[in-house]
């Protein structure tokens, strides 16, 4: 890949926008961190995890890919869901390169054929990505293969695991392949486009989903209220609302004697202070909003979706 100086002077490199989408769990967040050599995106085994659409950057010598890593699609019983399907779609839309996800342990079905559709609509060249290979023996593999090609007609195929890094390299060449000489779309030293904001609310959800289950980690929205930098003492100091639905949901996150609560607030504190580079004082809160994600205004106040 050659890097090129064009007539204004501008370094030109191989760059442009890859759209990773697929069902909810195929695994696009956590390629998308493995990706960018950081946590940028929050993972975990609660399908929908990601509420928002967020892009990206693996930025080298001579090529920058901005990743956009999608909510999972799926079929939706509330306006949440509906939401996050549109925000996913929409990142059909411009991008250079699509890559279609589909976890290699999971059969390809109903859902898969109807992701497959509109990644077949969209303009972008067509990459089948099949994920969790470190976890699926070789015969698997290549029974998903031959199944989830015949979803469309891809313009290549990736196996990889981004939990044990492998193939990763492979899947970047393959979507440079397809990306246009251009300007570096992003500053060289900015991995994502989120606000801290947004990531210091999605990082305290992570812990929610990771220590909660069934309906509950679905009913979690969490907002930052108030966010104050001590200099002088190196801390950063953080007031959030968990909102949740229902009474009984409150009950399960406080926990038995607010146990819950203080491992969700130690667990999000350390990932926080890496975020932040300082420490960090953490107050969390626990609120009822009651049936929040059948509000389609009450979602965009969260910043889910298409957020504000
Ligand atoms: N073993 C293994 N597990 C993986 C791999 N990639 C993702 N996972 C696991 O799969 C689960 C879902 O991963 P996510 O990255 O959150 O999936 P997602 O596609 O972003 O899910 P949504 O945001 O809900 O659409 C998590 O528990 C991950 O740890 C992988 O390469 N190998
Ligand atoms: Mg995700």
């Amino acid at each position: 890949m050659a890097k090129t100086p064009d007539l204004n002077g501008i370094e030109q490199v191989k760059s442009g926008f890859v759209a990773l989408v697929g069902r909810p769990n195929a695994g696009k967040s956590t390629l998308t961190n493995a990706l960018v050599g950081e946590k940028v995106a929050i993972t975990s085994d609660t399908p929908q995890t990601t509420r928002h659409r967020l892009r990206a950057v693996v930025d080298r010598e001579d090529s920058q890919i901005v990743l956009v890593d999608t909510p999972g699609l799926h079929k939706p019983h509330d306006a949440l869901g509906e939401e996050l399907n549109r925000s996913a779609l929409k990142a059909l839309e411009d991008v250079d390169v699509v890559a279609m996800l589909v976890d290699a342990t999971k059969p390809v079905g109903g859902g898969d054929r109807w992701v497959a559709e509109h990644v077949a609509r969209s303009r972008g060249k067509k990459i089948l990505v099949l994920t969790k290979a470190d976890i699926a023996n070789a015969e698997q593999v290549d029974a998903q293969l031959t199944t989830a090609r015949k979803l469309m007609d891809f313009d290549e195929v990736v196996v990889l695991s981004a939990v044990e890094g492998f193939n990763l390299e492979g899947f970047l060449a393959a979507v440079a392949a397809y990306l246009p000489q251009g300007p570096r779309w992003f500053p060289r030293d900015m991995p994502t486009d989120q606000s801290v904001e947004v990531m210091i609310a999605e990082f305290i959800r992570e812990k929610v989903l990771r220590s909660t289950f069934d309906e509950v980690p679905h009913a979690v929205g969490v907002v930052v209220e108030q966010a104050e930098q001590d200099l002088k003492h190196d801390i950063t100091k953080l007031w959030a609302i968990i909102y949740v639905e229902r009474d009984s949901q409150k009950g399960i996150i406080i926990g038995k004697g607010g146990e819950m609560i203080k491992r969700i607030g130690s667990e999000a504190r350390e990932d926080l202070e890496r975020l932040l580079g300082t420490r960090v004082f953490l107050e969390l809160t626990v609120k009822v909003k009651k049936d929040w994600r059948r509000d389609a205004s009450q979602i965009r106040r969260f910043g889910y979706g298409e957020g504000l």
